[in-house]
């Protein structure tokens, strides 16, 4: 059921891009060797190699084997004005079917990559440091922690932003990750935390809780098994997020992005991936 839910949804989205390319002038293609007709891995680190056989289109496609994150090496220029559609086509061939996951690795003004956790906020948690706090405590005070979740993916973001506008994303100033426990103390909240906070500052200080979560935007295949026969997953992304980790805006702070792909998400090399026609638009729509 699945498999026949995700052919329709090709189909529509194949569709909807031949109808898009028919009507106007073909847009640039922004992935460079998308179509791996360089015969090379220009661009694309994490293939094995540019293959002849058994290509979807042209005289070559990429192959890798097992499992492997592959990322464009140029750094595409995002506006948040345009419209972004990703495509691609996958194929299996190996003993198991592979499983992807395509779309964007977030990069910053500083070309620096975007974790979620710097842009990922539990929403009404914004205080401030009780106490001083050094980069060796494991016990932090806040002023107020009642909306704080003791979680194992949580961290602290200190100098955040409280006026609702989310001026500090991304935010790197970010304690280690776990919090076991938040407790109410009376005059402040106490926060336990997994390892040494990593971090200096006094108290007064504004923090806010955020939280870890999908690692980069996946937005043309949230994790999807490949079939044997040549299939085409897309994506459209429009717009920043004014906070949090969607998958169909890029994340707060977004000025760059690199094309990623993972390939045989955590397979073996049982697990064998072809890949042809990676093809990213930017248009006004
Ligand atoms: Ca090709």
């Amino acid at each position: 059921m699945k498999n026949v839910l995700w052919l329709a949804a090709l189909s529509l989205g194949m569709a909807l891009t031949l109808s898009a390319g028919a009507a106007d002038e073909k847009p640039t293609n922004l992935a460079r060797n998308g179509d791996a007709e360089t015969g090379t891995l220009d661009n694309w680190a994490g293939f094995d190699k540019a293959v002849t056989e058994g290509v979807h289109s042209g005289k070559f496609c990429f192959e890798r084997k097992a499992y492997a994150p592959i990322q464009s090496a140029d750094l595409i220029p995002i506006k948040p004005e345009k419209t972004y559609t990703l495509s691609g086509w996958f194929r299996s061939i190996g003993k198991e079917p592979s499983m992807i996951y395509f779309g964007y690795i977030p990069c910053d003004e500083n070309k620096q990559v975007i974790e979620p956790q710097m842009v990922n906020p539990v929403a009404g948690t914004e205080t401030t440091l009780f106490a001083d706090t050094k980069r060796g405590d494991k016990v932090v005070k806040i002023a107020s922690g009642a909306k704080w979740q003791a979680l194992p993916y949580a961290f602290i973001a200190f100098d955040a932003d409280d006026s609702g506008n989310y001026t500090d994303l991304p935010n790197r100033r970010l304690s280690s990750m776990g919090i076991l426990k938040a407790e109410d103390k009376g005059q402040y909240w106490e926060l336990q935390l997994q390892e040494v906070c990593g971090q200096e500052y006094a108290a007064g200080t504004k923090v806010r809780e955020h939280l870890a979560g999908a690692t980069y935007i996946y937005n043309a295949a949230p994790g999807m098994g490949i079939n044997p026969t040549w299939g085409c997953c897309t994506g459209v992304i429009k717009g920043v997020a004014k906070s949090g980790i969607p998958m169909d805006h890029w994340w707060p702070g977004t000025k760059y992005a690199r094309i990623l792909i993972l390939a045989n998400h955590v397979q073996k090399d049982t697990a064998d991936l072809l890949v042809d026609d990676i093809v990213l638009t930017e248009s006004d729509k």
